[in-house]
């Protein structure tokens, strides 16, 4: 916390101290009250401009002591706290304090203009607009606010932009994703475990609280994660939280700081910096929809309508529909109910609670329709792309916000980062639901989304009947039957388990050979595979929090070690073993990873598929039948037709090809591979 250059890259600093710098001549003793002070240097910039220009000597700091009780304009908090030279012209700052009714905005250097404020609720705000010469230089822009009750200022540090050479790299269907929960995964640093100001909420026994994991932790076992095979970690929301039970992240408080429990900014570029040293990818988690209840602005909104209604006053997020409404039965569905979002016949009373309501009653919904919003939350995303590096965003609680923000969102990003892959949450089971919300395609409303792509929930609630509850196989084929309705299905994310269900392994019909199903379905369909941390292991669990175990031997002292072999008992040895050789076929075979999909024999208790590219064919020969099975599948008519040969690449099945036929004998709950030739 000490050094700066923990804060700001050390190119930046040194570029800044050739700068000099209009002083502030009246800066009110809250700027140098330890809290403040704390807080900035958590903000991470403004530090650099105190120890290498300010220089404000004990004689400086008994000035600011005698005006200590003036009532007199302050602010407490810039965002984005910082910005770049040559990344957008103009940029719009949200500054927190008190006292802001500015009738005056100026700042030091010629080159950054003001060119509109907005003061708003009593002065605790000050909305200032600035324009970015292109001329400008890095270093730190000191502005000074004129206000009734007196002057203050703030400072605003502009960087240069780094080499953008390996970031911002997007996905390919060479990619394998994990999902990790960073408080939950390896604790790399006991001593954030519990923060100053989060008294309380550390405690491995409770299962809500916080248990120590971190981004360190994550860092530290990057080579588990990559000799596993997976290539690019989604983490949950690193924000800062602000209850004690937010080990989640999903209830900002702070959407420009990395919560405490987790470590630092700095530690997060050097995870995503170490992450691209080893060709893998960081996905962050985005949450525009909501922050959380704790967050400051729900007792003090910047505008009126910041959000959606108020705490007072406010929809909740159900859909006011029966199930009867589109004829299907009623009862407990189980996912959100998004079927009038894309239903070109349904008025906005059918869908306004959803898009406006607060999640679950309680989390404030932000409101999106607000070009105010919509900037503030574009330029956030901008800032933590910018500042470490990262590769793409999961997107959190996708049909849950208007479209056309979403439009404006990833019109700016692309901007700027034209390979960024975004992926939407859209938990529903039915692809002419989820499809609706991929990006590509303009649809009824006459908006394009631009998301890149959707994780495939309907193939997630597919995998699980088939598997858990013996519903029929084909149901796999007719999830994949309906990828014509996206631009680009080979970009799905088929998954078998993520952060919000119950663990596959800890549900009633699973066993460790439908677990192998589920990671031999979801490694070897089209699209790019997202693994929750742990499966690997055959983790057991239930629903939320259940599903959220520490990993084993993330923490010192734990009576186990699975990251490595020796740690891992025989079970989870054997499931690790078979998808790390699985994730190895696939990595070997471009077939597996971007070839076509086509059916070859689908029924009752199996499905065989084949994966074509140019260079090679390879057949994936499923059953989940408790009895073995044999099949006869002719060629003719397929892409398969002119083989010769057949040849096992994974897994137990025989097959012989002759008369274009394949002749398959496949054991009881098994998986296979073959290459054709
Ligand atoms: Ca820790
Ligand atoms: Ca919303």
């Amino acid at each position: 916390m000490k050094n700066p250059a923990r804060f700001f890259p050390r190119s930046v600093l040194a570029s800044m101290t050739f700068f000099s710098y209009a002083l502030p001549v009246k800066r009110p003793l809250r700027h140098f009250c330890p809290f403040v002070f704390e807080f900035f240097f958590l903000r991470s910039s403004l530090l650099a401009f105190f120890f290498l220009v300010a220089g404000s000597g004990p004689a400086a700091i008994a000035s600011q002591q005698q005006k200590a009780n003036d009532p007199a304009p302050a602010v407490t908090k810039v965002e984005p706290p910082s910005w770049w030279i040559g990344l957008t012209p103009d940029l719009m700052l949200l500054l927190s304090g008190h006292d802001l009714e500015a009738t005056h905005v100026s700042c030091n250097l010629a080159t950054v203009r003001v060119s509109r404020t907005q003061s708003t609720a009593g002065g605790n705000y000050l909305f200032v607009w600035l324009k970015i010469g292109a001329e400008t230089q890095s270093g730190t822009a000191v502005c000074r606010i004129t206000a009734p009750k007196g002057t203050t200022s703030f400072e605003l540090p502009l960087a240069a932009r780094t080499a953008t050479l390996g970031k911002f790299q997007g996905l390919s269907e060479d990619d394998v994703m994990y999902l990790i929960m960073p408080d939950r995964f390896a604790n790399g640093d006991p001593t954030n475990d519990e923060p100053a100001d989060a008294p309380g909420s550390h405690d491995r026994s409770k299962p809500r609280a916080y248990h120590g994991g971190d981004l360190l932790g994550i860092r530290n076992h990057l080579p588990y994660l990559k000799d596993l095979g997976v290539t690019t970690l989604w983490l949950t929301p690193i924000v800062k939280n602000g209850a004690t039970q937010d080990y989640h992240g999903y209830g900002a408080v702070d959407l420009y700081a990395v919560d405490a429990h987790l470590g630092t900014l700095k530690d997060y570029q050097d995870l995503v910096a170490a992450a691209h040293q080893q060709h893998m990818k960081i996905f962050f988690d985005a949450v525009p929809n909501h922050v959380g209840p704790k967050h400051p602005w729900v007792s003090n909104p910047p505008l009126p309508d910041w959000f959606h209604g108020t705490l007072r006053q406010h929809l909740d997020s159900f859909s006011p529909l029966k199930g009867t409404f589109y004829g299907k039965p009623g009862g407990e569905k189980g996912y959100d109910p998004f079927e009038s979002l894309p239903d070109p016949h349904a008025p906005a009373r059918m869908q306004r609670n959803l898009t406006e309501g607060w999640f679950f009653g309680i989390l404030p919904d932000l409101n999106t329709e607000n070009p105010t919003v919509v900037q503030y939350l574009l330029q956030n995303s901008i800032w933590w792309a910018e500042t470490s590096g990262l590769d793409g965003y999961r997107v959190d609680t996708f049909p849950y916000v208007g479209r056309k923000f979403w439009a404006d969102w990833h019109a700016g990003l692309r901007r700027l980062y034209p390979y960024l892959t975004t992926i939407g949450e859209v938990f529903h089971p039915d692809p002419s639901v989820t499809s609706f919300f991929a990006g590509g395609v303009k649809r009824y409303d006459g908006i394009d989304s631009g998301l890149s792509t959707v994780f495939d929930f309907p193939m997630y609630f597919a995998i699980r009947d088939v598997l858990l509850r013996n519903a029929p196989v084909g149901r796999i084929a007719d999830v994949l039957r309906h990828d014509s309705l996206y631009l680009r299905p080979e970009r799905l994310v088929p998954f078998f388990a993520n952060h919000d269900v119950a663990r596959f392994a800890g549900e009633e019909g699973s066993s460790a050979a439908k677990l192998r199903l589920a990671f031999g379905l979801t490694i070897t369909l089209r699209g790019i595979p997202e693994i929750y941390y742990g499966d690997e292991l055959g983790m057991p669990g239930g629903g939320d929090p259940d599903n959220r175990r520490d990993f084993p031997g993330g923490w010192i002292g734990d009576s186990s070690d699975a990251f490595s072999q020796s740690g891992r008992t025989r079970e989870q040895q054997e499931i690790f073993s078979y998808v790390r050789a699985l994730l190895d076929v696939r990595r070997g075979h471009e077939a597996l990873r971007g070839g076509r999909l086509w059916h070859l024999a689908s029924d009752e208790s199996s499905y065989v598929y084949l994966r074509e590219s140019e260079e090679e064919q390879i057949a994936v020969a499923f059953n989940n039948s408790d009895k073995p099975r044999e099949l006869r599948i002719p060629l003719s008519g397929t892409p398969a037709e002119k083989m010769a040969g057949i040849a096992l690449l994974f897994g137990d099945a025989n097959a012989e090809l002759s008369g274009h036929e394949i002749h398959l004998t496949m054991p009881a709950q098994s998986l296979s591979l073959f290459a054709l030739h």
